[in-house]
């Protein structure tokens, strides 16, 4: 053993005891499998390794964990009354109760550190801190991400937050339409800079909206997302442009609130675009089809112009705008973060006038415990790399990136997860060959910490390290959390 691999040694090996007698006292189920000393003394492949500072973190979002909807004055949000709503979620639940985090969060927290994750992404209800949308602010509702912020850091997790997952307020709704108005994308920087100008003491990473795209899309195209809207295409584009609009007033409003070095940006689910074979003509094809089909989304807030493609597509639908709102739109930001599924499209390079041919997928394509759940690794490779090369971006966080699966106990009790181990190995390789070519990628958030409430599919969906046990609110770790501890702790995949 090498000196280095031998200090590795000593000290994983000390942190992973401290950890399993975490997990013990906590009253969770220990790990399945724990190391075996023959595993512990493997000399770290090194090749396999990350950049030493690069953060390790779960995810998770509000409306997904916190239940809670009624207390300490949360007003309601469009996505209490979309589940309530007959016919929308899969399994006919809500998370008016979800993992009930609003009352087990220190719990919680425990689960992390079980994990030795440095990290953690989670999200802001904005009707929790602005029951109405707008006026007052609730103290109370604030208080309880102050309470989530201290013991965050009292464990040595650092927080970073993300302003809006979806959960508007109903009020905006009622009385805006939601984002079919600017006066949402207004309403939005307000709440923005008053979170940033009392939490960025705390927090030092700020991400605007989730998946602009999904909002848009599920949520006023097909209407299968919370409002539950179909809009004819000029609305729905106008929708669009008031989104991209409202992360750009809130990436201003975060500045000029938020302490100096708050850094901030975007969560968007980058439509992303593989070359199908990687030769330069393929690869430099697939560049310029990302720009194109993220045209309404990264590339404006990057560009601080719509593409003349997506103008000529959207014609007399084109949205209505202002060399001033792609100003704002555009405003600098100091990271982009990246959910990372699954590949979108792949892509050989054409004669044709656009340069790109998007390949069909066949039937036979592989997906995990959800049809759109493609399972192609490269693209945790492509998105930062694109996302780098076309842009320029300097410093990238994964900030989503996990599976479904649908293990149940096996007879000792304990959830084999392998599916999701594949998984996550195949795309954590995929990374790892991007940072070792010098893609600033600075972190990575796995979705997610425990299953929770998986929107329009309900608790049936289950992505988390930690299974939940939704009648009891027991969490158990599953195998998977040994693997995302182990590789953490060696910070190399194992
Ligand atoms: C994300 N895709 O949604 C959301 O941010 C989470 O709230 C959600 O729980 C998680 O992924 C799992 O579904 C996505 O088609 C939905 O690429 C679809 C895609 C990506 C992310």
């Amino acid at each position: 053993m090498t000196k280095g691999a031998a200090v590795l040694f000593n000290k994983f090996s000390r942190r992973h005891l401290a950890r399993l007698a975490g997990s013990l006292a906590l009253g969770i189920t220990a790990n399945p499998v724990n190391s075996s000393p023959a595993a512990d003394q493997q000399t770290q492949n090194h090749a396999a390794s990350f950049p030493i500072d690069f953060r390790w973190g779960t995810a998770t979002s509000a409306y997904q964990i916190e239940g809670a909807v009624d207390e300490d004055q949360r007003g309601p949000s469009i996505w209490d009354s979309h589940a309530h709503r007959p016919g929308t979620i899969q399994d006919r639940s809500n998370a008016d109760h979800a993992n009930d985090h609003y009352h087990l969060y220190k719990d919680d927290v425990q689960l992390m550190k079980a994990l030795g994750a440095k990290a953690y992404r989670f999200s802001i209800a904005w009707p929790r801190v602005f029951p109405e949308g707008t006026g007052s602010p609730n103290p109370k509702g604030l208080d309880f991400y102050n309470r989530l912020l201290d013991e965050l850091l009292a464990n040595g997790i650092e927080p970073f937050a993300t302003m809006y997952h979806w959960d508007l307020p109903q009020t905006l709704q009622d009385r805006y339409g939601g984002w079919m108005s600017r006066d949402t994308s207004k309403a939005f920087a307000d709440y923005a800079g008053y979170v940033a100008e009392h939490l960025s003491d705390r927090v030092k990473h700020i991400f605007t909206i989730n998946e602009c795209s999904r909002l848009v899309h599920l949520g006023y195209g097909i209407g299968a997302d919370a409002p539950g809207l179909k809009l004819p295409q000029q609305e729905l584009n106008q929708v669009r442009h008031h989104v991209a609009l409202g992360h750009g007033l809130a990436v201003q409003a975060i500045r000029a609130s938020g302490r100096a070095g708050t850094k901030v940006g975007p969560a968007e689910n980058l439509v992303i675009c593989v070359p199908a074979i990687e030769t330069a003509a393929n690869i430099g094809a697939a560049e310029t089809a990302t720009r194109e089909v993220n045209a309404g989304y990264l590339t404006v807030m990057m560009e601080g112009k719509y593409t003349e493609a997506y103008l000529a597509d959207t014609g007399k639908n084109a949205p209505k705008f202002t060399a001033e709102d792609l100003r704002i739109i555009s405003s600098p930001v100091d990271f982009v973060g990246l959910n990372v599924y699954t590949p979108h499209h792949y892509v050989v390079a054409s004669e044709n006038v656009s340069g790109f041919t998007l390949a069909p997928l066949p039937a036979s394509f592989p997906h995990m415990d959800a049809p759109w759940l493609k399972i192609g690794p490269e693209a945790m490779y492509w998105a930062p790399r694109h996302v780098e090369k076309i842009w320029g971006v300097r410093s990238i966080y994964i900030t989503e990136n996990g599976t479904s699966a649908t293990d149940q106990p096996a007879a000792d009790g304990h959830f084999y997860d392998v599916d999701r181990i594949m998984y996550l190995r195949n795309y954590l390789t995929h990374l790892q060959r991007a940072t070792s070519e010098g893609v600033p990628v600075n972190g990575y958030f796995l979705w997610s910490l425990m299953d929770n409430f998986e929107w329009t599919d309900g608790f049936e969906k289950r992505f988390g390290l930690y299974h939940v046990d939704f009648r009891t609110q027991r969490r158990t770790a599953r195998l998977s959390a040994s693997f995302y501890r182990e590789t953490i702790a060696r910070n190399a995949l194992v």
